[in-house]
C-alpha cells in the first residue's frame, strides 16, 4: 500500500517535470514568442493573478518592481495564496500552482478569470521560463517561503519562515537568459502603460510601479473614477464638445458591463473594448452590442427631435462614431475569444447584455440632458452630411480614374519585378533623399516614392480633403490595394512598405503623420505586418579608408574602442547627407539594413503622441519634449 502511494507520487513528480520541460522546449506555444513581447508576458501572467484577487474583492493594491538586474517582483495585499496540501497532487498548493500546467485558474478566488489570448497560461509557465523564482506568502500571521531554480525545480518544500502582520502574496523571478536570448530588459513604457491601463479598468485598485533601472521615479496608478478617468486621459489633448463623460455600469446574468464615452471635435473614432482587462483589438460581441445600441438610440432621438425626417436615410455607425472616444469593458466568467490574435470576444449573449444594461442608462442620460444631447446630435448630423458629400467626391475621383495606375504622377520610381512578395516601396522624406534613394536602390525589387512637404494630417481634415490630397492619392494608387471597405490585401503591390525619414524631430513628425494615415485608412496593412521603418545610421566612423556605421550611441562607443584612436566621426543629420552608395549600404541593402516592423500598438501610440504634439494643450506637449529630451538632443546638436 505504502509502496503504491510512493510509486504514484513519483510518477506525478515525473509528469510535473515533463510538463515544465515541455514549456521550456516550446516556449512559443505558451507565451507566443521569446522576444521582448514574450518576456513581458511573464509579468502580465503574474500580475493577472493578483488582479484576480483584486476582482474577487480581497486585494486593492498591487506593487510591481523591476530592479537593476531585471528581476521582477509582484506583491499584492490579497488573502495570500493557499499554503495547505493540495488534494490531487499531494504537494503544497503553492508548489502545485507553480509546477502544474494550467493549475493557476483553479486557485483563484475571483469569478472573473483574467484569461484570454496568451494570458492565463498559469504561473507554472513563468516558473518554467525563469532562472529562479521565489514566493513569499503572508497568511494568518505567518510568512511562508518557497524557491524554484533552473526552470521550475523546487529547491525545498514550502517553509514557514516567520511571523507577519500582513496578508498577501509576493512573487519574485528572474527570466531565464537561455530562453529569452534576444533580450532580458523589460521595456519601461510598455510595462508602465499596461499597468496604468489595468488601473483604469479596475477602479479603486492601486498599482504601484517602481522601475529601479535608469532614473525612473516610482509611480502610483489609482483611479477612483475608472473608465471616466480613462476617457479623460485619452481625450486630454482633444477638445471635448460636451462637458460630461457619460458613464454607464450594469450587470446581467453574472456579466458586468461598463461603458464610458465622450465626443470631441476631431473626426476620427477612438473606440476601445476590453474583456476581463484584455484589450479586444478585434472587437466582438460587446463592441457590436455597443454599436447597435448607439445606433438604435441616436436614430430614435434624431427622429423624435426632427433631425431626420420620414424618408431620410438613417444615421450610420460611422456618423455616430465620428469624434467619439468610448471604452466598453466587460467582465465575463467564461469568455470565448476568436479571431487571428484571439482578441475578438465571441460570446453571443453579450450583445443583449450590453443592449439591456447600457441602453436604458444611456437613453435616460440623453433625455435628462437635452443640451448635451443637442450638441451630440448636431455633431452626428454633420458627420452624416459630410459622408454623403464625401461619397460623391469619391465617386467623382474614381470616375476620373484618379486611382488608376496609369494616372500615377511621374514621381514614383517603380520596380521591375511584379511579384508583391518580393517588392518593396520606400516612402522617402524629401526630394534630395528621394533622388539618392532612386540612384542607390536595387530597381529590380525596390520602388521609391519621394514625399514632398508635409503629409496631410488625416485626423484634422475632412474626408473630401484627404481624398483630394496628392501625396495620399499617389500612395493609394501605388499600393494598389484600395482602402476602407474595398481594401483588398491580395492586390497590395508591395509586401514591404518602408518609411524612410531623417533621424530628427521633423522626420519623427512625418513618420507619425504617415502612421496616422495608415492607422486610419489602411489598418489591415499595418496588421498584416507590411509596414516598416527604415533605420538610417547616426554616425560614420572612419580610419584608413575603412568606414563603419553606428545606428546608436552605444554602437558608436563599441566602434570607437574597436578603431582605437585616430579615427574620424561624421554625425548624420539627415538622409540627404549620404550619397546614393552610402544610403544603399547603410539603410536599403537587405544584407545590412535595419528594418523595424510597425505594429498596431506603435500606430495607436503614435496616434496619441500625435494628438499631443498637434493638439491645443501646451503643457503635455512641453512635458513630452522634456521627457524625450535625450532623443531630441541626440539628433539636433
Ligand atoms: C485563493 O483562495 C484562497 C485565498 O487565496 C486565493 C488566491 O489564490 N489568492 C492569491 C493568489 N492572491 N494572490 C495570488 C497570486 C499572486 C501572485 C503575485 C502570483 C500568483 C501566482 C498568485
Amino acid at each position: 500500500m505504502t509502496n503504491r502511494v510512493e510509486h504514484s507520487y513519483t510518477a506525478d513528480d515525473i509528469q510535473v517535470l515533463e510538463g515544465l520541460e515541455a514549456v521550456r522546449k516550446r516556449p512559443g506555444m505558451y507565451i507566443g514568442t521569446t522576444s521582448l513581447r514574450g518576456l513581458h508576458h511573464l509579468v502580465w501572467e503574474i500580475v493577472d493573478n493578483s488582479i484576480d484577487e483584486a476582482l474577487a474583492g480581497y486585494a486593492d493594491r498591487i506593487q510591481v518592481t523591476i530592479d537593476k538586474e531585471n528581476i521582477v517582483t509582484v506583491i499584492d495585499n490579497g488573502r495570500g495564496m493557499p499554503v495547505g496540501i493540495h488534494e490531487k497532487t499531494g504537494k503544497s498548493s503553492v508548489e502545485t500552482i507553480f509546477t502544474v500546467l494550467h493549475a493557476g485558474g483553479k486557485f483563484g478566488g475571483g469569478a472573473y478569470k483574467v484569461s484570454g489570448g496568451l494570458h492565463g497560461v498559469g504561473a507554472s509557465v513563468v516558473n518554467a521560463l525563469s532562472e529562479w523564482l521565489e514566493v513569499n506568502i503572508h497568511l494568518n500571521g505567518k510568512e511562508y517561503f518557497m524557491r524554484f531554480e533552473h526552470g521550475g525545480t523546487p529547491v525545498a518544500d514550502l517553509k514557514e519562515i516567520g511571523v507577519t502582520d500582513k496578508h498577501g502574496s509576493v512573487v519574485r523571478f528572474k527570466a531565464d537568459p537561455t530562453i529569452f536570448t534576444e533580450t532580458l530588459e523589460y521595456d519601461h513604457d510598455t510595462v508602465r502603460d499596461r499597468l496604468q491601463q489595468i488601473a483604469f479598468l479596475n477602479k479603486g485598485n492601486a498599482i504601484d510601479f517602481d522601475d529601479q533601472r535608469f532614473d525612473y521615479k516610482p509611480v502610483e496608478f489609482l483611479y477612483r473614477g475608472g473608465l471616466k478617468e480613462y476617457i479623460a486621459f485619452l481625450n486630454k489633448n482633444k477638445t471635448p464638445i460636451h462637458q460630461d463623460i457619460i458613464n454607464c455600469e450594469g450587470e446581467e446574468d453574472g456579466i458586468q458591463i461598463e461603458v464610458a464615452l465622450q465626443y470631441n471635435e476631431s473626426y476620427s473614432p477612438n473606440v476601445y473594448s476590453f474583456c476581463n482587462n484584455i484589450n479586444t483589438h478585434e472587437g466582438g460581441t460587446h463592441e457590436e452590442g455597443f454599436r447597435m445600441t448607439m445606433n438604435r438610440i441616436i436614430n430614435k432621438l434624431a427622429k423624435e427631435k426632427n433631425y431626420i425626417k420620414d424618408g431620410d436615410e438613417n444615421l450610420q455607425a460611422d456618423d455616430i462614431r465620428e469624434g467619439l472616444t468610448a471604452i466598453i469593458s466587460v467582465k465575463h466568467p467564461d469568455p470565448q475569444y476568436e479571431g487571428q490574435t484571439k482578441t475578438r470576444l465571441g460570446n453571443a449573449e453579450v450583445k443583449k447584455v450590453v443592449s439591456d444594461t447600457f441602453g436604458p442608462l444611456f437613453e435616460r442620460y440623453l433625455y435628462e440632458n437635452p443640451l448635451q444631447t443637442k450638441i451630440i446630435l448636431e455633431k452626428v448630423m454633420m458627420a452624416a452630411n459630410a459622408r454623403i458629400a464625401a461619397r460623391k467626391a469619391k465617386e467623382l475621383t474614381r470616375r476620373k480614374g484618379a486611382l488608376d495606375f496609369a494616372s500615377l504622377p511621374g514621381k514614383l520610381a517603380d520596380c521591375s519585378n511584379r511579384n508583391p512578395e518580393l517588392c518593396e516601396i520606400y516612402l522617402v522624406e524629401g526630394d534630395s533623399a528621394g533622388g539618392s534613394a532612386k540612384s542607390g536602390r536595387n530597381r529590380e525589387f525596390q520602388a521609391i516614392l519621394p514625399l514632398r512637404g508635409k503629409v496631410i494630417n488625416v485626423e484634422k481634415a475632412r474626408l473630401t480633403k484627404v481624398y483630394d490630397n496628392n501625396e495620399i492619392r499617389t500612395m493609394f494608387t501605388a499600393f494598389g490595394c484600395g482602402f476602407g471597405e474595398e481594401l483588398d490585401l491580395d492586390k497590395l503591390r508591395y509586401h514591404k512598405i518602408v518609411i524612410m525619414t531623417d533621424a530628427d524631430v521633423d522626420g519623427a513628425h512625418i513618420r507619425t503623420l504617415l502612421l496616422t494615415f495608415f492607422y486610419r485608412f489602411l489598418r489591415e496593412v499595418i496588421e498584416g505586418g507590411y509596414i516598416y521603418f527604415a533605420q538610417p545610421p547616426l554616425y560614420r566612423i572612419s580610419k584608413n579608408k575603412v568606414d563603419k556605421y553606428a545606428y546608436s550611441d552605444a554602437e558608436l562607443e563599441v566602434l570607437k574602442k574597436e578603431f582605437g584612436d585616430k579615427y574620424s566621426i561624421q554625425r548624420y543629420k539627415g538622409l540627404g547627407e549620404m550619397d546614393a552608395q552610402q544610403l544603399w549600404e547603410t539603410t536599403m541593402d537587405p544584407a545590412h539594413r535595419i528594418l523595424n516592423q510597425v505594429t498596431i500598438e506603435n500606430a495607436m501610440e503614435s496616434d496619441m503622441v500625435f494628438d499631443m504634439l498637434m493638439g491645443d494643450e501646451v503643457e503635455p506637449r512641453r512635458n513630452f519634449i522634456v521627457d524625450n529630451a535625450h532623443f531630441v538632443k541626440n539628433l539636433d546638436i
